[in-house]
């Protein structure tokens, strides 16, 4: 087991790592940015390192100063949390270059993933289901146009850099695609310093379903079921739950075996998470493969019993996995609510102080939080406070236990989605578990539209 991890991140997840490390007996250290000095992350950690400004470029991005702060106190490995340099290829092949581990897949495994084209080309041949699109990047708008013929309309445009959404366009008309690709291609040239783009047919309602993977580096790979995270807007996730309601036992033995086989074939190590997309007939389809550990692993957990973080790091330091697939049972049902420092209407980030602060409890509630009363809120990150997580016997009990845990969350002083999150558990297709990534849309416009109701009543 490595002696002192250092965490390259903040925040909730930083928190979550050093948790992980504090269980198995190994020393941590954080790094953080001077508007960081006061951040649970600092406190928590055994020793910490500030490595710069506020601005995540000069601080949390910033590799020779990560690398700096390694050596000077002494780790041997490196943990990238989510978001940040976590699925940066030549992040990890410094550090292996500088004799730090490296917590997530080989660098290979990174650059293969991100690149979505060759990702797509290397899952197809691996043996997963992939919808019908385009092989390669597309040459230029005339090989677009060719291709959405090819395809049949309607169809996506996505950038081969891009992922979680990001340099997407749909496009529902042949004499549309041209414009679509040439508009697309140069935002995702402006956002990825890359302007390839690939096409695919565009499903109308469909539901994002994630599978999460587990592999160790002598070719044992399992995995842990799916998590449903079809409750997003405008490709930030609000909710995810396990199991999904969508989903079967056939469903998930089929869905599961292609993915380890696949996994098998390119030889993955460490944790990792297939997205699928699941469509009206309950066919799936392969989109784009997360080499990290996500925000949401902990409904998998709750699920599971298996602590993800803890088995990432094991597993990065050499462990043989200790479980086969059959070990593996989906037990009860968990629900993530994040919470957001935001508006619950425009979702307008609302950074500043928290003035008061309660967080829920009882059984079956856990929060993964960093906030705390009279901390402030900064404008530089992500607006994630908190990850609600509530856990219970099936999915009605889950439902009931996180509308009762948002009911206890006091925050004040700045505003939350917590509203926003207590209107979408009463929402009547989330209740009934039929919804797809539209959901989001169709609440916000049925709140600004609300029916006219009976004069009586509450
Ligand atoms: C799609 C799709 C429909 N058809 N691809 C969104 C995140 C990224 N991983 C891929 N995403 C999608 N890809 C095909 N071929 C639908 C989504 C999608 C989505 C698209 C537009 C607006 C909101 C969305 C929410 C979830 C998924």
């Amino acid at each position: 087991m490595f002696e002192k991890i250092l965490i390259a991140n903040r925040g909730e997840i930083a928190l979550r790592v050093i948790r992980a490390c504090r269980e198995l007996g190994v020393k941590t250290v954080a790094v953080h940015s001077t508007a960081d000095s006061e951040s649970l992350h600092v406190r928590f950690a055994d020793e910490s390192v500030c490595i710069g400004p506020a601005p995540s470029r000069a601080s949390y991005l910033n590799i020779p100063v990560i690398l700096s702060a390694a050596e000077v106190t002494g780790a041997d490995a490196i943990h990238p949390g989510y978001g940040f340099l976590s699925e940066n290829a030549e992040f990890a092949e410094v550090c292996v270059a500088c004799g730090v581990h490296f917590v997530g897949p080989r660098p290979e495994m990174l650059r293969l993933m991100g690149n979505k084209v060759r990702a797509r080309e290397a899952m197809l041949a691996a043996g997963l289901p992939l919808l019908p699109g385009s092989r390669e990047v597309l040459k230029d708008e005339d090989e677009a146009e060719k291709m959405a013929v090819e395809v049949g309309l309607p169809v996506i445009l996505k950038a081969a850099a891009g992922g979680g959404g990001r340099g997407m366009k749909i496009v529902r008309e042949l004499g549309a695609v041209r414009q679509a690709y040439r508009t697309a291609s140069s935002e995702a040239l402006a956002a990825f310093s890359n302007g390839d783009m690939y096409l695919e047919r565009y499903v109308e309602k469909p539901r994002h379903i994630e599978l999460q993977i587990v592999a160790d580096e002598h070719g044992h790979i399992i995995h842990l079921g799916e998590r449903e995270c079809s409750v997003q807007r405008r490709h930030q996730k609000l909710i995810e739950e396990a199991p999904s309601p969508a989903m079967t036992p056939a469903l998930r033995e089929r869905m599961g075996s292609v993915a380890i086989e696949a996994m098998k074939r390119i030889g993955y190590n460490n944790v990792g998470t297939i997205e699928f997309l699941l469509d009206e007939h309950g066919d799936f389809f392969f989109m784009e493969m997360n080499t990290r550990i996500q925000v949401e692993h902990p409904v998998t957990e709750q699920v599971t019993g298996i602590d993800l973080v803890r088995t990432q790091i094991e597993l990065a330091a050499g462990a043989t996995l200790p479980w086969t697939q059959d070990q593996i049972q989906i037990r009860g049902h968990a629900i993530e609510c994040r919470i957001n420092a935001e508006d619950p209407v425009s979702f307008a980030p609302s950074p500043g102080k928290i003035a008061a602060y309660h967080t829920p409890g009882g059984l079956g509630v856990r929060i993964d939080g960093m906030a705390y009363e009279q901390y402030k809120v900064l404008p530089h990150y992500d607006s994630l406070i908190a990850k609600l997580i509530c856990f219970a016997e099936d999915r009605p009990r889950a439902i009931a236990r996180a509308r009762r845990a948002l009911d206890e969350y006091v925050v004040e002083g700045i505003r939350t989605n917590i509203p926003f999150h207590k209107s979408l558990l009463r929402h009547e297709d989330f209740v009934r578990g039929e919804y797809d990534t539209r959901i989001v849309e169709r609440l916000l416009a049925a709140n600004a539209n609300p029916p006219l109701r009976s004069v009586s009543g509450s």
